[in-house]
């Protein structure tokens, strides 16, 4: 097999890259572990900030989301006794949309279909070879057992945090950061009404939780839990309880409504960057080179900026025009930095610990973000994303 770019992974960045670079005439094929429901099913990210909808609208595929999306002005930032709204779009002129990560899915391989791109499922044994050459290649072995081999101009790595790319930059090119934080997400999607208009990120000494929401009659949560949680010890009255008091249920008439709960999952907490994001002629992608923890609600964000600065300076290389790919690791990294930064700040800002001076330091941040405008705009700033290739 032979083509311009093969894309290992077909999450969201793996595919939107596909679609990218097909807009501009740029032959590819995508390769996944999973089956496409898999992929398409699994729940994940729920928040599009404004740079991603523009992207996406201006590639074709926002008109579903446009149907079915909910625009929000901003977020509810709250801790016992006090809740308040920031309006991202008074703020910084800027809003974020509910639309969920497999939502986003679907309209891209649908999109991938119509236009006869080429994605392949249930691969295994995926390996990189000669990304050091002007002929890298893929080995893999196919849904039927038979051992394939796809050559190409250009590798991307888009297979996430479990994938062979990033491993396949050398040692001793490649400097990596992680940081693992001291508590999980128990995350769960229920049959029910959201009890609000926007989503609500509490402060609370029990824990962090979070209200967001996929539709009118489907919302989503998260509580903070210790690493290591077992579903187990979580029925189902103990999580709508640790939401009710966490969430300030009974404060000033707030009442949080509780429905069937259709999926539970627990989720580490962790940073990582890899870098440089190129090596040769493969080039690393979303969460191939960089995890953030979802409180800033930035990981899909991310990937889609990667691919929105990858696909143009691909589509010149193959031109024979080195000069954006060859700046790529650099531009996409001072974003990759930035959302690190502010996702670790959101983190340790609403995550409880046992120590009583970080509790004040928290309340005293949270108390300056909701007060000031310039601390307002700030959250507000990098919330609502900053434009593509900042
Ligand atoms: P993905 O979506 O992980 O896609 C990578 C794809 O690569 C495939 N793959 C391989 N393919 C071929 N050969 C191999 N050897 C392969 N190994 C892996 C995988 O099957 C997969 O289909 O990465 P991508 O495209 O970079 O997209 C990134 C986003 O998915 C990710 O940043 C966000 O979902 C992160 N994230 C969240 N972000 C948010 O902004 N808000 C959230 O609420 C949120 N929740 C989550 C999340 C990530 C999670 N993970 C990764 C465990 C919840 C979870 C559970
Ligand atoms: C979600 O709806 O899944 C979601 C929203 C905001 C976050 C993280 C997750 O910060």
């Amino acid at each position: 097999m032979r083509t311009q770019v093969a894309i290992i992974g077909a999450g969201p960045a793996g595919v939107l890259l596909s679609h990218l670079l097909a807009a501009e005439g740029v032959d590819s094929v995508v390769l996944d572990t999973r089956s496409e429901e898999y992929v398409a099913s699994r729940i994940r990210a729920g928040i599009l900030e404004q740079s991603t909808v523009d992207l996406l609208r201006d590639v074709g595929l926002g008109e579903r989301l446009g149907r079915e999306g909910d625009r929000h002005r901003g977020i509810h930032l709250q801790w016992p006794g006090e809740r308040h709204h920031l309006d991202f779009v008074d703020l910084v002129g800027r809003s974020v949309w509910v639309y969920g990560q497999t939502e986003v899915q679907k309209d891209l391989v649908d999109a991938a279909h119509a236009r006869g791109q080429q994605l392949v499922h249930e691969v295994s044994d995926t390996a990189l070879h000669d990304l050091a050459t002007d002929r890298p290649s893929v080995t893999f072995t196919d849904a039927d057992g038979v051992p394939q081999r796809l050559e190409a101009d250009v590798v991307a790595g888009c297979d996430g945090s479990f994938g062979p790319s990033r491993g396949a930059v050398p040692e001793g090119v490649r400097r990596t950061w992680a940081r693992t934080y001291p508590y999980s997400w128990l995350g769960i999607l229920a049959d029910v009404a959201p009890s609000t208009d926007e989503l609500i990120y509490a402060w609370h000494p029990d824990g962090f939780a979070l209200h967001s929401m996929r539709s009118s009659t489907v919302s989503r949560f998260y509580l903070q839990v210790p690493n290591g949680t077992d579903l187990a010890d979580w029925p189902d009255d103990r999580i709508w309880d640790g939401l009710a008091t966490r969430l300030g249920h009974g404060q000033d008439g707030w009442r949080l409504a509780t429905g069937a709960i259709t999926d539970r999952s627990v989720l580490p907490m962790r940073s990582f960057v890899q870098q440089p994001m190129r090596h040769g002629r493969l080039f690393l992608a979303g969460d191939a080179a960089h995890i953030v923890p979802p409180t800033g609600a930035k990981g899909l964000n991310l990937a889609v900026a990667d691919v929105a600065l990858l696909a143009p300076a691909l589509v010149a290389l193959l031109a024979g025009d080195h000069a954006l790919a060859d700046a790529y690791s650099a531009t996409a990294l001072r974003r990759v930095w930035r959302c690190t930064h502010f996702s670790w700040w959101m983190t340790t800002m609403l995550h409880a610990g046992d120590d009583p001076f970080d509790r004040e330091l928290q309340l005293a941040q949270l108390r300056w973000v909701v007060s000031s405008e310039a601390g307002a705009a700030g959250l507000a700033e990098n919330y609502a994303g900053l434009p593509i290739g900042f």
